[in-house]
């Protein structure tokens, strides 16, 4: 069958050509998720989902308490404030009942990702990654300039000063 030609320029299109200067996105590292209290919530994805609790964490400097559970390559990060200027408190004002607050994407060059990303017109709430949960260097991209969906970066710590 001979493509139309929306097909025959998808098929062209893809995948998308990269220059050496991009930075690479590896993979969904983790999704955080807004919650009242860990306590409360963590049943929830032992009981219902059958997930285990790897880890409970917390960032002082972000004012949060965190709980993670691996599922397959990713984790869901449970966000419980730990003040009311946490940004999760602010959040939970909004939404009350909580839900998907941010999306981090694992990349091998967090630097390059944050350039890219101001490049393309990204407001940076970070210019520098800093140390984050999970022994991870992270910065965010403001929603308002990712269609609506906090975006965090994040990469090892290792290695790193
Ligand atoms: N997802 C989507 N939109 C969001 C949002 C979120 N998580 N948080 C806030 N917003 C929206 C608000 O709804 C509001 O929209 P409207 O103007 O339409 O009402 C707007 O963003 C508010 O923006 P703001 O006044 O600039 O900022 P806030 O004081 O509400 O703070 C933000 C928002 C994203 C700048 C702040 O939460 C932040 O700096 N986040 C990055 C750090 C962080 O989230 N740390 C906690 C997690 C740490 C961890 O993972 O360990």
């Amino acid at each position: 069958m001979v493509p139309r030609p929306l097909e025959a320029e998808l098929i062209l299109a893809w995948p998308p050509l990269r220059t050496e200067h991009q930075a690479m996105l590896q993979r969904i590292d983790h999704l955080g998720i807004a919650v009242h209290s860990l306590e409360d919530s963590i049943p929830y994805y032992e009981k219902a989902l059958g997930l285990k609790c790897e880890h409970v964490e917390e960032v002082a400097a972000q004012q949060v308490r965190t709980a993670f559970f691996q599922v397959g390559e990713t984790h869901l990060e449970l966000l419980e404030p730990t003040s009311p200027e946490s940004p999760v408190a602010k959040f939970l004002e909004k939404n009350p009942h909580g839900g998907v607050h941010h999306v981090a994407f694992a990349t091998d060059d967090i630097e390059g990702q944050l350039a890219q990303a101001k490049n393309a017109g990204c407001q940076l709430l970070h210019e520098k990654p800093f140390a984050g949960a999970a022994n991870k260097f992270v910065a965010f991209l403001h929603p308002k300039s990712t269609q609506g969906v906090l975006t965090e970066f994040c990469a090892p710590l290792e290695g790193r000063s």
